[in-house]
């Protein structure tokens, strides 16, 4: 179904509509970010009614709906994605021949909304594009971030940092819904009075922010569904302090403005990994307080009742960020709305579930207890009392209260997030096979023996709508061409592709799609930073956030260990390889950027060195954004997902490359696993320890010292390390490596580096002695892509923890 058959004539006279009303000119005369303003606000508007209109379909048969919480959503560009669902980009695209502009002059207009860090705020987006697809009715929360995730620009070899102003063109996108503002309280003092009615609980709140929302569409393909995505700005209340202003102190006069509107300024710039500051924690509370407001709001202006809360509306956390939804829920049931305690937590737990996305121990989030106490007293007397009451409730069914005690939400001085929302919620769920179970095997070992019901694996996913139809048009055309389309809405359908396995035909254009999309990506790297790539190498990429566990380091190690070969003049194993990178680091995250440092200055050190560059390249991608790698996947060939095993919790750009026909070379860890079962070991380069000897090995305790005596290649690599290159020395990572005051190597390079090499040269010979081979593995990693789209991970959520219904 095209969107009410709107033709361009339509869409001219809805642009010229625009362009007359904003800026009092004729269509002919705009320039190209007017014509791409005009464009989106049509857009926008169109979405705007549709979702009106789904959501009186949603009101009048009082469906149960789902809230999304979420810090991050990371929802690449807008305006392509909308065409493309709407199935308008035709039309459009002759619309614009009155303007004498191409689609694609507007897109490069567009800046991506960096709202979130990586994959967890990448995977909430993909979620909205299948509940919309889906029809299932959904709001996303998160905060309107004035300044998204930083732009990463390479300056003298060393990560910098920029500030990253989304705003100024994807402003289009929101409407602001001032009237529907909401006021969130901070800091003050509780007290507590007994009186003939019982405990009555007076506060105060000195500090009041308004919350104020700003609302983006976001659209289904085909279908009626149209998701909802509420950004919160703050802004001060009492704007300006008359008195100190008249008395001329303007800057004290405002700083009140400024802190409050600090909340929703800058998104924090750490993947994986928490930061227990009071900004953090202010921005969390003011998330799920807004958001907490307007559910029930909304709600009991419906039902007249919140008993019906759980019935009615599903509220997801994602990771712990938005934990304080618990407490803040039980304050505004018993507070304002006078529930009991015992009433209140069984609509809250029932209406509540918890997705947890990591296991690493510096992700895991905790906050200073004196920190929540003092700028969130109530909320902090809720938690209290919610910890109170389920170490009583666990030790009298254990019979030991100290075995309860190790599911506190309290530490010695810290508070326990997810603990919290294990306890908060009725459903927990980790994001792939292994990763759930790791979940109950350790870290939440205790709370799965007290209440295993609640835990259960939700494999994650991404909308192969915009990872292929959009960014990958020539493999959608020829999928088209030979499975019909119908994949677009059932993505299992791509299993359809397995018949062509042994089409020399098909083989053939599959190769030399990837071929067009690799040239691509080498225009872009040669326009970009004036390196040419060799498009008949292999094309070996790294896209992902720069981290320890994730180990681009290890991958590095294998580019000089090749170096050391060349440099050796032994070439005969070589075959010509293009390394890819593309990672930020976060900006206070030492070691991350000192990788990404080395990776450049292997780059120049190898560009400055034919002999060298005749076989091998390395190429460092800045600024890694959601656009950036539309044009990254479809090009690769080699995916590198390589994080040791037991650390990554699933990973979605593994099936970002898979869907675009990449073969990987990976670990046994995160949803790798699940890929390996799709398209079988024979499929898939896979190497490296396994998650439970990891975990052995660490405990028998690592020597990395001990791969090195043993290792020829080790050694030379920690010789070529210390040596550095004439630019650059690398010795603190040599020292990193074998250890000097730390364990050495701790993310277990060394021990599985040889097996890495293993792996590499098994694809390496099937990539160059039998091309057709490796074009059936790409062939196969295609057609097995269909389970990792989200829309099967959102039907799964949609059916076991949210019970919602798809209209
Ligand atoms: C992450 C995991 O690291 C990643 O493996 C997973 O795919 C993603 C979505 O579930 O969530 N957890 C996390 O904190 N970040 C992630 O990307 C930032």
């Amino acid at each position: 179904m095209r969107e009410k058959n709107i033709e361009a004539k339509h869409i001219n006279a809805l642009i010229d509509e625009e362009i007359s009303r904003y800026w009092n000119i004729e269509s002919r005369s705009a320039n190209s970010i007017q014509i791409y303003r005009a464009l989106s606000v049509v857009i926008r508007d169109m979405l705007l009614k549709k979702h009106n209109q789904f959501k009186n379909f949603v009101n009048k048969n009082e469906q149960k709906q789902v809230y999304y919480i979420c810090m991050e959503f990371l929802v690449g560009k807008s305006l392509r994605n909308n065409l493309y669902n709407l199935k308008i980009e035709n039309e459009t695209e002759i619309a614009l021949k009155k303007y004498n502009i191409k689609l694609e002059d507007l897109y490069v207009i567009e800046k991506d909304p960096g709202l979130g860090n990586g994959g967890l705020g990448r995977l909430a987006s993909c979620f909205m594009d299948s509940l919309a697809t889906q029809g299932y009715p959904a709001t996303g929360f998160s905060i309107k971030y004035e300044f998204g995730l930083f732009k990463q620009k390479i300056i003298d070899g060393w990560q910098t940092e920029l500030p990253d102003d989304w705003l100024t063109t994807s402003d289009v996108w929101l409407v602001a819904k001032t009237e529907e503002r909401v006021v969130v309280k901070f800091d003050g003092k509780i007290r507590e009075e007994w009186t003939t009615s019982g405990l009555v609980i007076h506060h105060d709140y000195p500090t009041e922010i308004e919350a104020v929302p700003y609302d983006m569409f976001i659209s289904g393909y085909d279908g009626d569904g149209v998701s909802l995505l509420r950004l919160w700005e703050s802004k001060s209340l009492n704007s300006i302090d008359m008195n100190l202003f008249s008395q001329g102190d303007y800057i004290r006069a405002l700083s009140e403005d400024s802190m409050a509107e600090a909340i929703s300024k800058v998104l924090y710039p750490a993947d994986n990994h928490y930061e227990g500051k009071i900004l953090r924690l202010k921005q969390q509370y003011f998330l799920v307080s807004a958001s907490a407001q307007t559910i029930v709001k909304k709600h009991y202006k419906k039902y007249k009742t919140l008993d019906n809360l759980s019935d009615k509306a599903a509220i997801h956390i994602n990771d712990t960020h938005p934990a304080l939804i618990i407490p803040e829920l039980m304050r505004i049931l018993m507070d304002d709305y006078g529930y009991s305690w015992e009433k209140a937590w069984y609509i809250v737990v029932n209406t509540v579930s918890y997705t947890n996305h990591t296991v690493l121990s510096e992700a895991l989030e905790t906050f200073d207890i004196d920190i929540v106490k003092t700028k969130l007293p109530r909320i902090f007397m809720i938690i209290s009392e919610i910890n109170r009451r389920f170490l009583q409730e666990a030790g009298s069914k254990y019979n030991d209260f100290n075995k309860a005690e190790q599911m506190s939400v309290f530490g010695y001085d810290k508070i326990n997030m997810a603990n919290l929302c294990i306890i908060g919620s009725h459903t927990v769920n980790g994001v792939a096979k292994l990763h759930s179970e790791i979940l109950r095997r350790t870290v939440f070992k205790k709370f799965y023996e007290y209440s295993p019901y609640k835990f259960m694996n939700v494999t994650n996913g991404i909308t192969h709508r915009r990872w292929l139809n959009q960014s990958n048009p020539r493999l959608k055309n020829l999928l088209d061409d030979l499975i019909g389309a119908d994949y677009t809405k059932h993505p299992s359908k791509l299993s359809e592709l397995k018949k062509y396995i042994d089409d020399d035909v098909v083989l053939h254009k599959l190769d030399e799609i990837k071929y067009e999309n690799k040239k691509l990506l080498a225009e872009f790297i040669y326009n970009t930073y004036q390196i040419s790539v060799n498009t008949d190498s292999i094309f070996d990429i790294q896209a992902k956030r720069l981290h320890e566990y994730k180990r681009q380091l290890l991958n590095a190690l294998r580019i000089i260990s090749l170096i050391i070969d060349i440099n050796e003049g032994n070439t005969t194993h070589i075959k010509p390889e293009t390394f890819i990178f593309a990672a930020k680091a976060a900006p206070g995250y030492y070691r991350a950027k000192e990788i990404i440092q080395m990776i450049v200055a292997l780059s120049d050190y190898i560009n400055k060195n034919p002999n060298i560059k005749k076989y091998i390249n390395v190429v460092f991608v800045e600024n890694y954004s959601v656009s950036l790698a539309e044009i990254i996947m479809p090009a690769g060939e080699l995916s590198e997902q390589i994080s040791l095993a037991g650390k990554e919790a699933s990973g979605t750009g593994n099936m970002k490359f898979m869907l675009n026909g990449a073969v990987t070379i990976g670990t046994y860890d995160g949803a790798n696993v699940e890929i390996i079962n799709q398209v079988g070991e024979e499929n898939f380069f896979l190497f490296g320890l396994r998650d439970y000897e990891v975990e052995s090995l660490w405990k028998t305790g690592y020597s990395s010292i001990h791969y090195y005596q043993k290792s020829l290649k080790l050694r030379k690599i920690i010789d070529f390390l210390n040596k550095g290159i004439p630019s650059k020395s690398f010795e603190s990572i040599s020292k990193y490596l074998l250890g000097d005051s730390q364990v050495g190597d701790p993310y277990m390079c060394f021990a599985d580096f040889d097996s890495y090499l293993d792996a590499h040269n098994k694809a390496s010979s099937v990539y160059f002695d039998d091309k057709r081979k490796w074009n059936q593995m790409s062939l196969v990693n295609i057609a097995s892509a269909g389970i990792f789209s989200s829309d099967r991970t959102i039907k799964e959520y949609a059916d076991s923890i949210w019970n919602i219904k798809s209209i």
